[in-house]
């Protein structure tokens, strides 16, 4: 069973090589996967040097985290890859059972995919809190129990990923990680959400810049939740919804 990690990275050159380090001591002995987003700083070599194997997004738009995730999927399907698990560069507490967790009732077929959930700062998750749970709770109650529907931890069979990733709606940005769960759900896939404690992420130093990117962001997750609900026929009575 060949499990591959995959670090969508765009500067996280503090943070990767002990992300990568980390999770190599995961107990299922992952191959690391790093698609850098032509990032600016040094993540590419501290990626090589903490023995991940390195490819550069396909695409030269941003945020692309969406290109990003499709890249590492068919490249990770390329080395033979029977489970594939996503992890932000980014997470400072890191775990090698952060991959055990996720990865654990994939390979028990407990579940076609697993999702990780944690605790955050009351600051972080706005975009979470703010659109994509009551987006979820009024648009697609399927996934309403979900703690993170943004949750970049994501671990499923390749197989699953491949056929997700077929459709020319998937996301090139933000959105694709509730699209993964959308999309899995409304394939009645079982998902699990995997409890993986708090979540430590280098983030917030800047506020005017951070508030471009949380309305970017929060731009790109409302538009994938909405051409969901189109597709799937949700919001064609959405004035029931209206105060
Ligand atoms: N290759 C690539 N990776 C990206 C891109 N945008 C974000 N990422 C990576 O995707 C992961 C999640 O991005 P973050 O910026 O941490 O997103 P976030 O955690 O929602 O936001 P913060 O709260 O600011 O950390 C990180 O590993 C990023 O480096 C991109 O355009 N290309
Ligand atoms: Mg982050």
């Amino acid at each position: 069973m060949k499990i591959v990690v995959v670090f969508p990275a765009r500067n996280e050159a503090d943070t990767i090589a002990k992300c990568i380090e980390v999770v190599k001591q995961s107990k299922y002995k992952p191959e690391v996967l790093v698609v850098d987003g032509n990032s600016a700083d040094t993540t590419r070599n501290e990626s090589l040097r903490a023995g991940a194997t390195v490819i550069k997004q396909s695409k030269g738009i941003y945020p692309a985290k969406g290109i990003a995730m499709k890249d590492g999927i068919k490249k990770a399907i390329k080395q033979g890859a029977d489970i594939i698990v996503f992890l932000d560069a980014d997470i400072t507490n890191l775990t090698p059972e952060w991959v055990d967790l996720l990865v654990d009732p994939v390979v028990e077929k407990e579940c076609d995919m697993s999702r990780g959930f944690y605790r955050r700062a009351a600051y972080d998750g706005a975009v979470t809190k703010l659109i994509a749970r009551p987006l979820s709770w009024i648009l697609f109650p399927e996934i309403a129990h979900f703690n993170q529907p943004l949750s970049g931890e994501i671990c499923a069979t390749a197989d699953l990923f491949e056929t997700l990733v077929k459709n020319r709606n998937c996301p090139a940005g933000w959105g694709i990680d509730i699209w993964f769960l959308i999309e899995a759900a409304m394939k009645n896939c079982h998902i699990a959400e995997v409890y993986l404690g708090s979540k430590v992420h280098t983030s917030r130093q800047n506020y005017d810049k951070d508030v471009i990117k949380l309305a970017k962001m929060a731009e790109q997750v409302n538009l994938t939740i909405f051409k969901e609900a189109i597709k799937y026929k949700r919001i064609d009575n959405i004035k029931r919804y209206t105060l």
